[in-house]
């Protein structure tokens, strides 16, 4: 399996995860300007969409959209218990969870990485930004993780969005719960080491 990452970007996500299972994998930077990968390749000739996440399995498939990367990422190694059992409640309460911080909180800093992004945009992103890291706060009151007291692949995605407020001049001490969380990831071996592999750590 190969990843295609941007050291820092949503990748990191599926890397995390990568690394809490403990599969063999390999990771291969893209220039997401340019759109080609660190060995030269043309980018777009091997995911169209032009962004990363995009896994490429052995069989020479390409799955892409992280949300359903971790998710087959997970069902590889079911032991490992990173997602809920397929047709359980809790599988569609991570699938709830995966959909929220991509929708509400990932995509709500994009026009901060945008230089082209007018003002009134990320006024509007950072304020719809704040209401949902709140309502994240609130339900992480009394609890480890997202699902409860055990790591899934949301809290890989959600620590990962969570890292770019450093960049938006986003205090996260305004919610202490967010805090705490964004510690105990960190805290994770397999987050250290994604992290490290990413020159980020
Ligand atoms: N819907 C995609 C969004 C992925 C995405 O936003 N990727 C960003 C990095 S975090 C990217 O590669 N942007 C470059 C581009 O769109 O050209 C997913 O959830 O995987």
């Amino acid at each position: 399996m190969k990843l295609f990452i941007k050291p820092g970007a949503c990748s990191l996500s599926p890397h995390i995860v990568l690394e809490e299972l403990g599969l063999p994998y390999e990771t291969e930077v893209v220039d997401l300007a340019r759109k080609t990968t660190a060995s030269g390749q043309d980018f777009l000739a091997i995911n169209p969409k032009g962004y990363v996440p995009a896994l490429l399995l052995d069989s020479g498939e390409l799955l892409t959209e992280g949300p359903a990367i971790v998710q087959y990422l997970a069902d590889l190694a079911p032991e490992k218990q990173l997602a809920p059992a397929n047709g359980s409640i809790a599988r569609y309460q991570l699938q709830s969870w995966l959909t929220f911080i991509g929708t509400e909180v990932h995509k709500s800093f994009s026009p901060f990485f945008n230089p082209k992004a007018p003002q009134e945009w990320k006024d509007i992103a950072r304020a719809n930004l704040e209401r949902r890291l709140a309502y994240v706060a609130q339900q992480l009151e009394g609890r480890d993780y997202l699902l409860g007291s055990e790591f899934t692949v949301a809290d890989a995605y959600l620590f990962t969005v969570l890292n770019w407020s450093k960049f938006i001049k986003l205090d996260l001490g305004a919610w202490p719960p967010l805090l705490a969380y964004q510690a105990r990831v960190a805290a994770r071996p397999a987050v250290q080491a994604a992290l490290k592999a990413e020159g980020l750590a």
